[in-house]
């Protein structure tokens, strides 16, 4: 369906009139052109604008800049200083990347794309960014990953950083390099948001901005005093998760937030549109979802032919012009471009003719361009009601000599040849500085300074200064300090559930509640859902909580008179995201980080669908543990057989596997509510208290079941056992034969079950043990195991797993509603023979007893294992396993679940 038929169907009250002004168009077409036309036309959806008529806004503009010439502002720099100052930054970034491959082959680094994006960055840094000295914590800065290099060599200029530290560019071991690409998680003191895993800066910088919204209009922080600023690459805008936000900034209109995205026209293989523009493309998407979108496409060089273009023919050529032609002409001389860009048409190689081939060569792209760079940025800034982009055109490898530069091969070199390193230090006008014998074959290229007191020295520190000190630099300077809750707030989960049956998730909403109504914490507590809130039975929070809503509520809910009703407010607590994990997980990483981003620490508890979790946006995942995010992610649904009915693409039984994967990430399984929130309250102890940099993972489940009280005792020796992993939940009944079952989560039903048929029937005493997380016992086994290896001579020590075994007797066998691979990473240590019971295949929709059955983790099983266990180490008959294996009637020759659906 085009435009046309929606127009077909509105009424034309008079065909006439309507005519004749078609047929006036249609005469300037063919008599005046095309351009004409459509300049007309535009001029004419100008003026409809102008006059609120409504008609459909244009998402796209021709190939020039949006700026007129007529609008820069006056551009308040020294811009000699500054290009001076940028040659030192381009030589110094290329010096670290190209010594660090001469000292260690294949160490790697990257050239182009700093030097593609150098003079858009240093304009922020000169005019723009605000630092952390002034009292708040200024602006935030999204660096493209592989730039890092620029923003070490600018550090190095500033005196952040010394020449022994730019040798040891990606050299980290043993403390003190400087990271490959930006990881707070490595330079904590240096690196603030991690973004070389594209795509994930750019979501993250959305949800930072709104984050920052959230923080003002529920009067937490004030801050208007920060922007938000990402550098995108344009090949970057093919992951889904860079454009898969932008609607949301443009809806909770972000003018909070600005984005450049680095128009090198290049990705890591070739162009990012050969047969395309890619920015008129993003041109579109952007004013699609509402923002304010600036192209700087040109620089300088062109206002002039553009003034002189009066026919539009230049215009013409440049709309038509591809991408992977731009590149082409980059790459090329002078006299290439006159012949193939301006020479085909007469007009056109007229407007060049005064110029020399290498003027032409010379006509900059406006992301090159420092004064119009600095309108663009001075304009975005100046927006408001929108979030704003700007497409820069630039090119890969700028500066960086013919070989390089817009070479489809230019994002992987990082080596340059004396010759090549001369002819760059000429280009960069920096003769004065580096000599051709510094710079001689087999000799290191120096890294220049600017001398102390010169101009540009006196420059670059007198505009930082004014803009509040360097950047990027990432401090914890607890701006608004959080109190922590009293043990009253976990009272009510740690009694238990009494005579009514409860889940772990129910559980988990009513403390969300308590934390939430509490005095010292509650105002912190951020809670986040992606559209899942029924589910967990989380609604009845909305209309006490209310949902927050940048535009506040316009509307009268369809339940207004319910007592739960569906409430959103400008001052709302919680983050209802929509259908996005993605998004709610960049929500998480925002709260999660503003006890370093902005001094304010908050409580964030991201709950998802397990399932959806660390499987969908484990990469978000991850860049949070580097971004050393603070805060509970909790899974719930979890569990293969525990979540009935929903079947293959809904019962998670491997989150923990991969959870596991992530060092800061403490995983959990609990089984009681009293563990959920001990495990609530140690973690808030942990990260808020203790200030250490890791976050939290829960597993909930939906199953009802009676939750019993804490077990008497002292509250921190009890939580102790929870945190660390395992402890004692029952003793064995005497018996002569003695076995363990270690149960995690809702696997704590078929274990009980167990322990009473295995007395009651089989004469086996077994004692059970809730396991919480077997990512920590195997992290304690394992450096326990390392001490023992590096001390030879030592009395070996036991791990915490080991040594709670090794009291007890007979076989052990775990038992969880997660892939058997979760409690066989401590199998090793187990000083007793070992069996592992869990959910390893593809979940299906069932009831929870016939999943049970199926992945073979119910009472029935477990009964089973532990008889089997003990008749190979001789300690029952074997005759016994077998009439248990007939008795429950399970089938022997049936295939493991697990190769059923291959
Ligand atoms: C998720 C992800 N996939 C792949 C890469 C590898 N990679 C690094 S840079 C790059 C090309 C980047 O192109 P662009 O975004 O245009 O940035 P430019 O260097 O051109 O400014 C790729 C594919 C990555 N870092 N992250
Ligand atoms: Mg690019």
């Amino acid at each position: 369906m085009s435009f046309d038929d929606y127009l077909d169907q509105l009424p034309d009250t008079d065909p006439a009139e309507t005519s004749e002004w078609l047929d006036s168009l249609a005469a300037v077409a063919t008599q005046r052109g095309r351009t004409r036309a459509a300049f007309l036309m535009d001029r004419l959806l100008e003026r409809a604008r102008d006059l609120g008529l409504g008609t459909a806004p244009g998402v796209s503009t021709p190939y020039i800049n949006t700026i007129p010439v007529s609008d820069e502002p006056w551009f308040p720099g020294d811009a000699a200083l500054e290009r001076r100052i940028r040659s030192f930054i381009r030589w110094n970034a290329v010096v670290m990347v190209v010594r660090a491959n001469r000292a260690a082959d294949g160490i790697g680094g990257h050239l182009s794309s700093f030097a593609s994006s150098a003079t858009l960055i240093d304009v922020g840094f000169h005019h723009f960014w605000r630092g952390k000295d002034q009292g708040n914590p200024g602006d935030h800065v999204y660096f493209q990953g592989h730039a890092a290099p620029g923003i070490y060599a600018r550090a190095f200029l500033e005196g952040r950083l010394g020449e022994a530290d730019l040798d040891r560019f990606r050299r980290e071991i043993g403390g003190g390099g400087l990271s490959s690409y930006p990881h707070p998680r490595l330079m904590p003191e240096f690196w603030e948001f991690p973004t070389v895993s594209m795509g994930l800066g750019p979501i993250n910088s959305i949800y930072h901005a709104r984050f920052n919204r959230y923080l003002q209009n529920r009067r937490i922080d004030a801050t208007d005093e920060s922007r938000v600023w990402c550098f995108v690459g344009d090949g970057e805008c093919d992951e889904p998760e860079t454009l898969g936000a932008i609607s949301l900034a443009g809806r909770e209109s972000l003018d909070n937030l600005t984005w450049v995205i680095n128009c090198n026209l290049q990705r890591l293989d070739g162009p990012v549109r050969g047969n395309g523009k890619i920015i008129q493309e993003l041109e579109s998407v952007f004013r699609g979802a509402g923002w304010d979108v600036i192209k700087l496409i040109w620089g300088h060089g062109w206002d002039p032919l553009l003034a002189n273009d009066h026919d539009g023919v230049l215009v013409d050529r440049m709309n038509a012009t591809v991408d992977g032609e731009f590149q082409r002409l980059a790459v090329e001389d002078g006299s290439f471009d006159r012949e193939n860009f301006f020479g085909p048409d007469p007009r056109l190689r007229k407007l060049v003719e005064h110029m020399t081939d290498e003027q032409i060569n010379r006509l900059p792209r406006g992301g090159h361009d420092a004064a119009k760079i600095y309108a663009a940025y001075r304009a975005a800034t100046q927006v408001t009601g929108r979030p704003t982009v700007i497409l820069a055109k630039t090119i890969k490898g700028w500066a960086l000599g013919g070989d390089i530069e817009a070479r489809n091969a230019t994002h992987q070199i990082k080596k340059m040849t004396s010759e090549q390193l001369r002819s760059l230090r000429d280009r960069l006008r920096l003769g004065d500085v580096i000599t051709d014998d510094m710079i001689a074959d087999g000799d290191e290229p120096p890294y220049v300074r600017l001398p102390e007191g010169s101009p540009e020295a006196e420059y670059i520190r007198a505009r930082r200064a004014a803009l509040g000190g360097s950047l990027p630099r990432r401090v914890i300077t607890n701006r608004r300090p959080m109190n922590l809750p009293g043990d009253d707030v976990f009272a009510q989960l740690l009694a238990g559930s009494g005579a009514q049956a409860a889940s772990t998730t129910t559980a988990f909403t009513r403390l969300l509640r308590n934390l939430c109504r509490d005095e010292a914490i509650g105002s912190r507590v951020v809670p986040i859902v992606p559209d899942e809130a029924r589910t967990f039975g989380m609604d009845s929070l909305f209309r006490e909580l209310k949902i927050y809503a940048a535009h506040g509520q316009k509307y009268q809910p369809v339940d207004h008179h319910l007592l739960l009703s569906y409430a959103e407010a400008v001052d709302g607590q919680i983050l209802e995201e929509g259908i996005t994990e993605a998004g709610a997980m960049a929500s998480w990483t925002a709260a999660a980080t503003s006890y370093a981003t902005r001094g304010v620490p908050m409580l964030p508890f991201f709950i998802f669908y397990s399932m959806f979790g660390f499987q969908r946006v484990g990469d978000l995942i991850w860049a949070a543990a580097d971004a050393r995010a603070r805060g509970f992610l909790l899974g719930a649904t979890a569990g293969r057989t525990t979540l009935l009915g929903e079947g293959l693409q809904h019962q998670d039984g491997h989150s923990l596997v991969l959870a596991s994967t992530v060092p800061a990430c403490q995983a959990y399984d609990p089984a009681f509510a009293f563990e959920m929130a001990l495990l609530i309250r140690a973690g808030i102890r942990r990260m808020y208290e203790h200030g250490e940099d890791v976050f939290y993972y829960l597993a909930l489940y939906n199953e009802n079941y009676l939750m019993p009280p804490m077990p008497d005792g002292d509250i921190d020796e009890i939580a102790a056992g929870v945190e660390a992993g395992m402890y004692r939940w029952s003793e064995a009944p005497a018996a002569p034969v003695q076995a363990s079952v270690l149960f995690s989560g809702t696997a704590f039903a078929a274990a009980a079950e167990a322990q009473t048929v295995l007395a009651d029937e089989y004469g086996v005493g077994v004692e059970l043990w809730s396991v919480t997380s077997y990512k920590a016992l195997r992290e304690q086994a394992m450096e326990t195991e390392r001490w023992n290896r590096l001390h030879p001579e030592a009395t070996p020590r036991q791990s915490l797993f080991e040594e709670h075994l090794a009291a007890g007797v007979g076989p052990v066998v775990a038992v969880s509603d997660f892939m058997r691979m979760v409690p066989d990473q401590v199998a090793r240590w187990c000083p007793r023979p070992w069996a592992s019971l869990g959910t390893d295949g593809f979940g299906r929709s069932d009831t929870r007893e016939a999943l049970r059955r199926h992945f073979e983790t119910d009472a029935a099983h477990v009964v089973v294992a532990v008889l089997s266990e003990l008749a190979r180490a001789g300690q029952i008959d074997a005759a016994v396993v077998t009439s248990a294996i007939t008795r429950f009637g399970i089938d022997a020759e049936h295939p493991a679940p697990w190769l059923i659906d291959r």
